[in-house]
């Protein structure tokens, strides 16, 4: 094992460095399984840098390490990762696998699942906190084709290519790895279905939040207080992370045993505002204000500022959608566009201003309620001020 853990130093230290993946193997301990001794599944340096995506129903297996059963893998990052709340969903990293929805239904799961803990310093573990935990998931959850909806695991979100590599991609779209696999999926909420859909912004994996890590007893046993209630960690930024097959001793005759094969670790990139954005960004407070003959207008809830999105993608959106969207962004006109919905139904109000204020600076692509002269008459109208073509545009 030794010489594998410092080939993967080697390569990873120069092409790493400042990366948002996972840079070092620190450890690599597999269980027991039938890929442990294949070359191409035992590789730990395989977990590094970005992974390596297809479809949500055809997982790319080029780029795997697996636990084996009951096995675990540690990998550092070359900086912290932090607990920015400005990132999406609160969620701040990503673990990406060859999970799959089988025959594409996002309730029916090919899932190998892994237990999460982070470390700031290597000594000190904590467990992210999973829905159902790894002792109550033994003989009561099946492993591998199951329903049974996750959060808190590894291995239940599939992993997407770059779109230009896709041969139906969802959007003509060119996206970095650093771009795609930076961004999170909505994790399962426990309560939405629509949170168990693929977003199609992202490059799927598993998103966890610093915030649900709790202390433990032992790995995948958490602490409780004299109360019983788990006991939070506090946490605020991490550099180690650990993933452990959670359940052992199962398996199939189809399959055999079951473990989790992991591809790479992200961190997540922080969202910004539609009035912040400028060159690549990542909005995930935008609401679809009017739709245009190229594309749709998207406004912050808060009003603060509006961008004109120009796609030619055959994603639905409605009047009332918030997205998070992700693009290039320039003089309010975002291009280049992914995005998916959300939520649905939110009532955007538009901001009154004289026809006077109609400005660039003050009104790019805002929804608004004016009045002034127009055509020789005096008229209260609404719509929006459309900032490329130099006018008013009424709804
Ligand atoms: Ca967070
Ligand atoms: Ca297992
Ligand atoms: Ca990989």
């Amino acid at each position: 094992m030794k010489h594998l853990l410092i080939a993967a130093l080697l390569c990873a230290s120069s092409s790493l460095f400042g990366s948002p993946f996972a840079s070092e193997v620190i450890d690599y301990s597999p269980g027991p399984g039938q890929f442990v001794k294949n070359r191409l599944y035992n590789d730990p340096s395989r977990a590094l840098g970005a992974p390596m995506g297809l479809y949500v129903d055809v997982p790319c297996n080029d780029s795997l390490v697996t636990l084996g059963d009951g096995g675990s893998i540690t990998l550092a990052f070359d900086t912290p990762v932090k607990d920015d709340p400005a990132n999406p969903y609160g969620m701040d990293f990503i673990v990406f696998s060859n999970a799959m929805f089988v025959g594409g239904d996002p309730y029916y799961r090919f899932q190998e699942p892994a237990f999460v803990e982070i470390s700031p310093d290597g000594e000190r573990w904590y467990l992210i906190l999973p829905n159902i935990l790894p002792a109550d998931m033994e003989g009561n959850v099946d492993t591998g084709n199951s329903e049974t909806p996750l959060r808190g695991y590894a291995e239940f979100t599939p992993t997407v290519g770059l779109p230009q590599d896709l041969e139906t991609p969802y959007f003509n779209a060119t996206r970095t790895a650093e771009q795609l696999y930076t961004v999170p999926e909505r994790p399962y909420d426990g309560e939405d279905d629509e949170s168990l859909e693929f977003d199609k912004v992202s490059g799927g994996g598993d998103a966890f939040d610093i915030a649900d890590a709790v202390v433990e007893t032992l790995p995948g046993v958490p602490a409780r207080d004299a109360g019983g209630n788990f006991i939070k960690a506090n946490l605020k930024e991490f550099k180690y992370i650990r993933l452990t097959d959670a359940v052992t001793g199962d398996g199939s005759q189809l399959f055999g045993e079951i473990s989790a094969e992991i591809d790479a670790v992200a961190k997540v990139s922080p969202a910004v505002s539609v009035g912040g954005a400028e060159g690549y960004g990542v909005i995930t407070e935008a609401v679809v204000t009017f739709i245009t003959e190229d594309g749709f207008i998207i406004e912050s809830p808060d009003r603060s500022a509006a961008a004109k999105v120009i796609t030619d993608s055959e994603e639905e959106v409605e009047v009332g959608d918030k997205l998070t969207i992700t693009g290039n962004v320039g003089n309010r006109i975002l291009t280049d566009a992914m995005f998916t919905v959300t939520s649905k139904g939110h009532d955007v109000k538009p901001v009154g201003m004289a026809k006077e204020k109609l400005t660039d600076a003050l009104a790019a692509y805002m929804y608004v309620r004016t009045w002034g002269v127009f055509d020789g008459e005096f008229k209260i109208l609404e719509g929006y001020y459309d900032k490329q073509k130099g006018g008013f545009i009424e709804k």
